[in-house]
């Protein structure tokens, strides 16, 4: 209903635009109810207020700690006004209808932003203020509740143009306010706490979703943690069923989620396809004509890495895969599936992990991702973003062959993967050098070069695998340097984003290398 407000409750610690509120309110023939410091404030302009205590029956007592705790209250913000019982409820205990609630909680983030005591900060949690704010809110349907001194305004435009009341629309979207702001309020109460209690007591973090599992230590076993589900339906590592194994580690759960993450990329119908994790980042994904050989294929890109890593396939896993992957310690195996000659082959391997999982993730789908700083969270889009077939632009003299340009691709979707700065050496649908995470591209560049050159000394190679390779870079080539060392290590075709200001310059270094070079227009970025 639009009916008029004809009675109200302020209730406030910030007084701010509190009297002229008030002086609107009651221009509009609107009484005011009003709890101690709020009342005084009013009073001192000069309008008249009644007290909730007189309401009440009841004194504010115990420093305030209880004031609006009161039938009487709690009953005028929730009594259905179309409901007989409720207005005979009403009308029987002498409650009076209240429409409208205006109250700003007791400082509590100041109090501890100010570094407040202890006992300073338990004083200055909210009780009764939470408590009519969602009563009010759950009354929507009848009661408008104000939280915030900055919607004021709007309140009272709301009223002028409702002939005194307001909308349901209006109502609801106040509602809403009002329980993230109550629901803002607790976390920081938990959150400060947190804080407060002896170190090792048992917590929990306020984040939305569900608690999946306390795990038994954080990145570092110094710090607490916990795994938290958000509902989502994406097939992944929160979603997975596990077969056998210890429980997933909070490194283990990032590391799975990063290895899932990326072999989706592989639709089965294109063939097999794996990845090795190992600290967020591949270091190794292959394809190959069975699981089993890409495995094999991904291990030998870096072997010595491999050692204690997380796998993820694209398909099914086999009695011959899982053969091949339980040759060394692997912690966690992930794949969309595994048949029954897999998991007698993994059974063997008590401490091995494995998950399976119905289907791959979708790539392409949105999502967002949320990432903590100091003092705020930072939200974005996942990066769901695959180059548009029509913008690539071969830049050079050469053109790739065809199957430079399938390497090619490969290495682009795998460097969207790898934590930037990355280079991504590939040859023949498998990574055969992958630099991770240097502050500097060149790094990069030498250090994918340099584990090409060890893996071929190993397995006893007289050339690198470098040698013919292609080459993929998350982010353009600032200088033509990077570009050279790639050259340098064999390559003969490069795949980037393009865009530098020296491109003129690294696209003559390539023409002069007699390289292939790709420009996407599309940036991978990934901290
Ligand atoms: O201590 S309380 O949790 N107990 C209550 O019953 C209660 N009712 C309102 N605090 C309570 N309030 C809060 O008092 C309001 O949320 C508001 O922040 C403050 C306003 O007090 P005053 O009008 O005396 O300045």
């Amino acid at each position: 209903s639009t009916a008029p407000i004809r009675r109200a409750l302020i209730s406030v610690s910030d007084k701010t635009g509190l009297t002229e509120l008030g002086a609107a309110l009651a221009e509009r023939g609107v009484e005011l109810l009003s709890t101690g410091g709020s009342a005084a404030a009013l009073r001192g302009a000069g309008l008249t207020v009644r007290d909730v205590s007189e309401i009440t029956g009841f004194p504010e007592m115990m420093d305030g700690r209880v004031k609006t705790l009161h039938p009487k209250v709690h009953g005028g913000l929730l009594a259905l006004r179309d409901a007989p019982e409720h207005l005979a409820a009403m009308q029987e205990h002498d409650i009076l209808p209240i429409d409208l609630l205006v109250v700003n909680l007791y400082p509590f983030e100041r109090t501890v932003a100010g570094g407040g005591s202890y006992d300073d900060c338990i004083e200055n949690i909210d009780i009764g203020g939470p408590a009519m704010i969602r009563a009010a809110a759950k009354n929507h349907g009848d009661v408008t509740v104000i939280v915030d001194t900055g919607d004021y305004d709007a309140l009272l435009s709301e009223m002028d143009a409702q002939s005194g009341g307001t909308r349901l629309e209006f109502r609801k979207s106040m509602a809403q306010i009002a329980y993230a702001r109550t629901a803002a309020y607790d976390a920081a109460v938990s959150g400060w706490m947190a804080g407060a209690i002896g170190e090792g007591a048992p917590r929990r973090r306020a984040v939305a979703g569900t608690l999946a599992q306390t795990l038994r230590y954080g990145e570092n076993p110094h710090q607490s943690a916990a795994f938290y589900r958000d509902g989502s339906e994406r097939p992944g590592v929160a979603t997975a069923r596990q077969h056998q194994g210890k429980e997933l580690s909070y490194n283990n759960i990032n590391d799975t989620d990063a290895a899932f993450e990326l072999i989706s990329e592989f639709r089965p119908e294109d063939g097999p396809a794996c990845a090795i994790i190992k600290h967020a980042n591949p270091c190794g994904v292959a394809r190959g004509d069975s699981p089993a050989e890409a495995y094999g294929r991904a291990f030998d890109c870096d072997r010595t890495s491999a050692f204690g890593g997380i796998i993820a396939l694209n398909m099914p896993l086999d009695a011959a895969t899982a053969e091949a992957i339980t040759g060394i310690f692997t912690e966690v195996v992930i794949a969309p599936g595994a048949d029954e000659g897999a998991r007698e082959v993994f059974a063997r391997k008590k401490n091995l992990r494995l998950l399976t999982t119905e289907g791959l993730a979708d790539p392409a789908a949105p999502g967002l991702t949320f990432r903590q700083v100091a003092g705020g969270l930072l939200v974005q889009d996942r990066d769901s973003g695959r180059p548009d077939p029509d913008a690539l632009r071969c830049v050079t003299r050469r053109q790739p062959s065809e199957a430079e340009m399938a390497d090619l691709l490969f290495a682009w979707t795998v460097a969207k993967h790898v934590k930037s700065n990355a280079i991504i050496y590939a040859r023949d649908g498998a990574t055969v050098g992958v630099g991770a995470g240097q502050m500097s591209r060149i790094d990069s560049t030498r250090i994918a070069a340099r584990k090409a050159e060890d893996m071929a000394e190993a397995l006893g190679l007289d050339q690198a695998p470098t040698h013919g390779s292609v080459v993929a870079s998350d982010a353009f080539f600032p200088f033509a340097d990077g570009l050279l060392a790639a050259a340098g290590a064999g390559a003969r075709a490069v795949i980037q984003p393009g865009g530098s200001m020296r491109d003129d310059e690294v696209i003559a270094a390539a023409d002069e290398a007699g390289i292939a070079m790709i420009f996407t227009g599309m940036r991978h970025f990934r901290h």
